[in-house]
């Protein structure tokens, strides 16, 4: 199944949080990793007192089904993006995101699929666009129509 990822960190030092993700993700089991986008420098979302984030995503091509896929991104989280404590107010080190994953719906109490607040989000959307211009949902919705309604000038490359 193709699955698109959604990275997100805004660390002072984001680069180094990605960097690990991406290699803990090429290590996963049954899983192919197929295209990383660029790395976007996106202002926060919600809370306005914490740093930029850098946001990428990436497709995977995976045999796992949805939840086992869902542990290893929480253990990702855990080993190699939450080294430090949790700041309040939505700070983090690493947020790995499934935004979609083929052509499912999920409504799971681990896994809503696609991600809840994805049509609102450009910096999930613009780099998703990037490496899967056709992108749709299980709808059939194009994805690069959504994003035509979103301010995306406050995005720019990291
Ligand atoms: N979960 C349900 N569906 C999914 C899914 N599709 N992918 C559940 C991943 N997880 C999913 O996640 C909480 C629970 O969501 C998990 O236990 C899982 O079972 P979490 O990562 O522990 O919590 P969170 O990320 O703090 O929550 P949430 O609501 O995802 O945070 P937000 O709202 O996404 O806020 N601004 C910019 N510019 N860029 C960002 O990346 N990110 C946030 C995070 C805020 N502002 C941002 C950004
Ligand atoms: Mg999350």
């Amino acid at each position: 199944m193709r699955v698109w990822l959604a990275l997100g960190s805004n660390l002072a030092d984001p680069l180094a949080q990605v960097d690990a993700a991406l290699n803990a993700l090429r290590t996963l089991p049954h899983t192919e990793l197929i295209a990383v986008s660029a790395f976007y420098r996106t202002p926060p979302y919600g809370p306005q007192d914490q740093p930029d984030y850098l946001n990428a995503a990436v497709e995977l091509e995976t045999a796992l089904a949805p939840e086992a896929l869902l542990d290893h991104t929480q253990r990702i989280e855990l080993e190699q993006g939450r080294v430090r404590k949790e700041e309040r107010w939505g700070a983090r080190t690493l947020d790995l995101d499934i935004m979609l994953f083929g052509q499912l719906t999920l409504n799971t109490p681990r896994l809503t699929v696609p991600h809840y607040d994805m049509l609102n989000r450009a910096f999930m959307l613009v780099p998703l666009l990037e490496i899967a211009p056709q992108a749709t949902l299980p709808d059939g919705t194009p994805l690069n129509h959504v994003l035509t309604q979103l301010d995306c000038s406050a995005i720019q490359r990291w």
